[in-house]
């Protein structure tokens, strides 16, 4: 697929080419997991996969979408004063909230539009196919309708979708990755005051590998929301003990002191994990930049045990991915990303020792869990965006 065939698609469909191309990445997080909401530090970057939308403007108010991935659900169509929630309207959800918060927020959408999308994201695997269709819709709807809207605030709306419009309770994260990706860079983002600082990632003798577990996971019905309420309620209890604002400013050194505060032993599991998470977050960076990729590895692995062990997401997919990744030569490091429970993990390998990691990694994969994983070579790519209407996907 690419822009040329999915301007047929949308001819065919609509019977006139589109006027406009946009384009709005996946994410992977490179280490800094389920510390978003908790106010702590993450450590993402855009990726090259993605999610394409071509449209043309429409005289009325009448919406319409079509996704190349879901060609059953067919052209789903509603007016732009009818913007509730549908759960027959599926994937078209997405840009429906988008719409709706941008709409709310005050900026004028003066007439309807059609589009056609395509997104080459492994769907529900963890790498943010949803913050891309929202970031995608944002961007399109600026384009289109030549609104000004902030960077920042349509990543806003852009989450407000996810817990208000759709009921997962994320962060910021993914949305922030998605809009303000930049080539061959990680963002470090203090979700607590969204500050952030591009850090470059050049890997000339290393790829980053996505191994997808093939597990989809369903936030909404997951136990992500359950999380985020058990750490709300750790770091709550440990607020109380400390003038901290939050997570962002609570150093290893204070929580170890206050951790036996806290009675319940999985609100503590889940309290030491974030913390330290955060911490580890901070360091990775460090090394990075002093160019030490080794520690940057170690710091993954160690973030992938506390996801195991203390926050309690991973589950046998996923770990039985990284443990047989964390085997192989040329393994630097490897995690799981994302929420978890599913979805993909993430290793940086050695050039010369991919084609033999992902042999070994899915062998041993097939082996214990009884279907294949998948791997993909992730580059890191540019945030949401217009782009060319020529544009090769
Ligand atoms: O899990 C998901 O990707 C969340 N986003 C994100 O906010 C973050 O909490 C991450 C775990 O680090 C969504 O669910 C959309």
């Amino acid at each position: 697929m690419n822009i040329t065939t999915l301007n047929k698609t949308f001819l065919d469909l609509y019977q006139a080419l589109p006027r406009q191309a946009f384009f709005a990445p996946g994410r992977i997080n490179l280490i800094g997991e389920h510390t978003d909401y908790n106010g702590g530090h993450v450590f993402p970057c855009a990726i090259t996969y993605g999610t394409y939308a071509v449209a043309r403007k429409r005289e009325d108010k009448l919406i319409r979408l079509y996704s190349v991935n879901f060609p059953d659900q067919g052209i789903i169509e509603f007016n732009i004063s009818q913007l509730d929630y549908n759960k027959e309207d599926n994937w078209a959800n997405y840009p429906k909230g988008m719409i709706r918060y941008i709409l709310e927020a005050g900026y004028e959408i003066p007439s309807g539009f059609e589009c056609a999308i395509y997104g080459n994201i492994p769907n529900g695997a963890g790498l943010s196919s949803s913050a891309s269709i929202e970031l995608v819709t944002g961007v399109l709807v600026a384009g289109l309708f030549g609104i000004e809207i902030p960077r920042v605030e349509l990543i806003k709306l852009g989450k407000k979708v996810e817990n208000e419009f759709i009921g997962v309770n994320s962060g910021i994260m993914d949305q922030f990755a998605v809009g303000m990706g930049m080539k061959d860079a990680g963002i470090l983002l203090d979700c607590q005051t969204l500050k952030y600082e591009y850090a470059p990632i050049q890997l000339e003798n290393h790829k980053i590998i996505i191994m997808n577990t093939n597990k989809r996971r369903e936030l909404a019905d997951s136990k992500y929301n359950e999380r985020r309420s058990e750490c709300e309620a750790a770091l709550a209890q440990l607020q109380r003990k400390l003038p901290i604002e939050a997570l962002g400013q609570l150093s290893e050194e204070e929580f170890a002191q206050f951790q036996s505060l806290i009675t319940n032993e999985t609100v503590r599991k889940r309290a030491k994990h974030a913390v330290y998470e955060n911490a580890r977050t901070l360091q990775a960076l460090e090394k990075l930049k002093a160019g030490n990729l080794a520690a940057f590895g170690q710091l993954m692995n160690q973030s992938h045990i506390s996801l195991r062990d203390d926050y309690e997401v991973t589950g046998l997919e996923l770990d039985s991915l990284v443990e047989a990744a964390w085997n192989q030569p040329g393994v630097i490091g490897a995690r799981m990303t994302g929420a978890g429970f599913g979805g993909c993990a993430i290793a940086i390998v050695e050039n010369d020792a991919v084609d033999s990691f992902i042999a070994n990694v899915g062998a041993a994969y097939l082996a214990k869990i009884g279907y294949e994983a998948a791997f993909y070579v992730a580059s890191i790519g540019d945030g949401a965006k217009e782009i060319e209407i020529e544009e090769t996907v």
